[in-house]
């Protein structure tokens, strides 16, 4: 007896100081603390029920069991079946006359097929919809409400996402290589599939349910024909019927020239007849495999990679051509208009709308246009893209980058809800005041039915998913904002924190305004004042504005900061390259004259004298070097608050983000010294003494050579 009390301890012991490692992300269902919460919850869930057969209601029952055995301590069996002690119900309208009963036709119609409703008074708790699917999203936000600790007596819930494809690209390559990862290697393990299917496939897919992501892209944009063959048309089979249950739809990434890699055709020209069947017949193969596939995401025509424009053609032509393959199979095609080209000696600012402008109108109504959230490249801050708004004709999709390619990539904590929700509530002025980029990407702006937001994945085969652990909040705060953009980036960041680490109000209150600052506090150490691409160049790590030497010339940092004995930035304005000319002439105010210019965005529009005076009474030197200084000091600050933390939560994540926070201070003091010294060659002007001056000359910065950066 003695001896098992022993044992018994040793194991709840063990259970207690079990180091974190990330991997359970927000799902982790860690005991409730909260002794009459508790009570409360437990009141509430009787004889819980989640009607249903399919294998998604399976696997809300299951979530529903790991969860409340986790998060109450008891374990529930989950009937499938009402009886009459159960006071606790989730299940389709259509499963049963309980649930049918609470909902009016209006509702049901508006909820579509993923939207839920819940509604409970004591002792009572219903979970409802029009799918399994809807139904499954309904449980994981009751989930959220228990783990987070919120009330659950009277819930009134009616949640429709905004949009309806919420997605993630994952820039995978076939060798599990991942373009712009930070992560590890790819999550994909192709050579092992379709036999063996990775518990990661089911974690992950889980994972994106919880937070209502719904569609995929497995390969990366700049993509390789080989996953268009048979035998790996069967691997993504197999990851499509992991995903189908969870709601998740697959697409892949479609290499232009594939008719002529696996076709052995002598072009792809997308009017050619013979091309255009190849294309029927791969797309017939698909779905004869992957009856739900979502379609093709492709990358045409920039940076080097095929497309029609090879054959004198559009990129309307294109994708319509791939549109009509795969529209019998109500599939669709999504089409990036990241494209520019180092022939085009016009701002590379202005080079999509130049493309796709005239093109409004021209696209199947299967196509979507996939538009970076801004013209250049997810840099720390950027203006909205000019294309939002200026398509009405068009469905465009937002993408987000939520790997952190220019911020900061594997060592640096920043929260990107800031970022993603500053663009989405921009406003275009495309139809008078109030056009937000979330309107038109929304189809309430234009009367579009294809809507949808993506990010490009963060996610890696670490322990963790997002190497940084912090990082996984950008993955959350995706999900999170493509079912509804208006959730704040403070709800956001504090759901994501008493998930994945803890309920206590200390701690919560302490790092989620560590969170809030994070993006702003980058852009200070990294790219103020409108600074953009001034990452060196390659991997993009570290700072690199000397850099000059490119064939390419909007691959040069210095093409996008243009100092000069007389100033700094880029002029875009009429008497510049007038890409500002691309804006609603509403929006352009905001940036157009120099001296009203919002001063986030000074340096992207005009070529500001280095003494041009800024509204804080410095001059742009001064407050280059203020920025600078203020950023990296802010990076002290975070520090300093997180180790507050250390009895809050598990030693091992704690240290995680202590060491990687040490890292991060570096990195910001290198980008300060590394960019002041160099901008001062032309400013010529001092740092004032009262800033710590650079402990290393300018050569040395520019010696720094890192030929294995992550992600290259
Ligand atoms: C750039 C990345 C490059 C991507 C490209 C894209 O550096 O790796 O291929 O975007 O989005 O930011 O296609």
């Amino acid at each position: 007896m003695k001896r098992l009390n022993v044992l018994l301890l040793l194991l709840l012991c063990c259970s207690i100081v079990r180091a974190e490692n990330g991997y359970d992300l927000w799902l982790r269902y860690v005991p409730i603390k909260n002794k009459s919460l508790l009570l409360e919850y437990k009141k509430q869930i009787v004889s819980p029920v989640v009607l249903g057969t399919s294998a998604t209601a399976a696997i809300a029952r299951k979530e529903l069991s790991v969860a409340l055995l986790g998060l109450t301590g008891s374990s529930y069996l989950i009937n499938s079946n009402i009886n009459t002690s159960s006071v606790f119900i989730a299940g389709t309208v259509k499963s049963s006359a309980v649930l049918s009963a609470l909902v009016t036709k209006e509702e049901l119609n508006r909820i579509g097929n993923e939207g839920f409703i819940i509604k409970a008074k004591p002792g009572k708790t219903f979970i409802t919809g029009n799918t399994d699917l809807a139904v499954l999203y309904g449980i994981f936000h009751y989930l959220r409400l228990l783990q987070t600790n919120q009330k659950v007596i009277n819930l009134n819930v009616i949640s429709i996402p905004k949009l309806k494809l919420r997605m993630l690209n994952h820039w995978d390559n076939l060798n599990r290589t991942v373009e712009r990862g930070y992560a590890g290697f790819s999550i994909w393990d192709w050579h092992r599939l379709p036999t063996f299917i990775d518990q990661r496939y089911i974690d992950y897919a889980r994972a994106n349910a919880s937070i209502g992501i719904n569609a995929v892209a497995l390969t990366n944009v700049n993509a390789n024909s080989i996953i268009l063959t048979p035998a790996y048309l069967e691997k993504v089979k197999k990851l499509a019927d992991v995903f189908r249950p969870y709601g998740i739809k697959v697409f892949l990434t479609a290499r232009f020239s594939s008719p002529i890699e696996l076709g052995r055709l002598k072009t792809a020209d997308p009017l050619d007849a013979i091309v255009q069947q190849w294309w029927t017949a791969k797309a017939n193969e698909i779905y004869s495999l992957i009856p739900d596939f979502g379609g093709f995401l492709v990358k045409a025509n920039s940076e080097g990679q095929p497309g029609p424009q090879d054959y004198k053609r559009t990129h309307a032509d294109g994708a319509n051509m791939l549109a009509n393959a795969v529209a019998p199979h109500k599939g669709i095609v999504i089409w990036r208009a990241f494209v520019y080209a180092a022939e085009n000696p016009v701002d590379r600012h202005m080079q999509a709308n130049d493309d796709f402008v005239p093109l409004d109108g021209k696209f199947n109504s299967n196509v979507m246009v996939q538009v970076k959230n801004g013209a250049i490249d997810f840099m720390p801050r950027e203006p909205f893209h000019p294309l939002f708004g200026a398509m009405p004709k068009t469905p465009l999709m937002m993408e987000f980058q939520v790997t952190q390619e220019y911020l900061g990539q594997a060592t640096n904590w920043v929260f990107l809800a800031p970022l993603f929700k500053e663009v989405l509530d921009s406003d275009t002025y495309a139809k008078g005041k109030g056009s937000t980029v979330a309107k038109v990407i929304d189809g309430s702006l234009d009367d579009h039915t294809l809507t949808g937001m993506t990010g490009v994945a963060n996610i890696g085969n670490d322990i963790n998913w997002t190497g940084h652990p912090m990082a996984q909040a950008n993955w959350y705060a995706l999900g999170r904002l493509a079912w509804d953009y208006n959730i704040t980036s403070d709800t956001i960041a504090d759901e994501w924190l008493r998930m994945t680490f803890s309920n206590d109000a200390a701690f919560v209150k302490s790092t989620k305004q560590i969170m809030l600052r994070t993006r702003e506090i980058m852009v200070d150490y990294m790219n103020p004042i409108g600074l953009h691409h001034i990452m060196a160049t390659g991997h993009h790590y570290g700072p690199g504005p000397w850099v000059s030497n490119l064939n390419r010339p909007e691959w040069n940092p210095v093409y996008y900061h243009k100092a000069d004995s007389v100033g700094i930035g880029f002029n875009r304005t009429a008497s510049g390259s007038n890409a500002i000319g691309q804006y609603h002439p509403e929006a352009r105010k905001q940036w157009e004259n120099i001296s009203t210019c919002n001063e986030k965005y000074l340096l992207w529009f005009h070529h500001a004298s280095w003494n041009h005076k800024m509204k804080s009474g410095r001059s742009v030197w001064n407050e280059l070097v203020y920025r600078y200084y203020t950023g990296a000091d802010s990076v002290k600050w975070m520090k300093q608050e997180w180790l507050k933390q250390q009895s809050k939560i598990d030693a091992q994540r704690f240290n995680d983000v202590s060491m990687l926070l040490d890292t991060q201070l570096e990195e910001a003091k290198w980008w300060r010294n590394a960019c002041l010294l160099y901008f001062q060659t032309f400013s010529k002007q001092p740092i004032p003494s009262n800033y710590e001056q650079p402990d290393k000359t300018l050569d040395y910065y520019k010696s720094l050579r890192f030929p294995f950066a992550p992600g290259n």
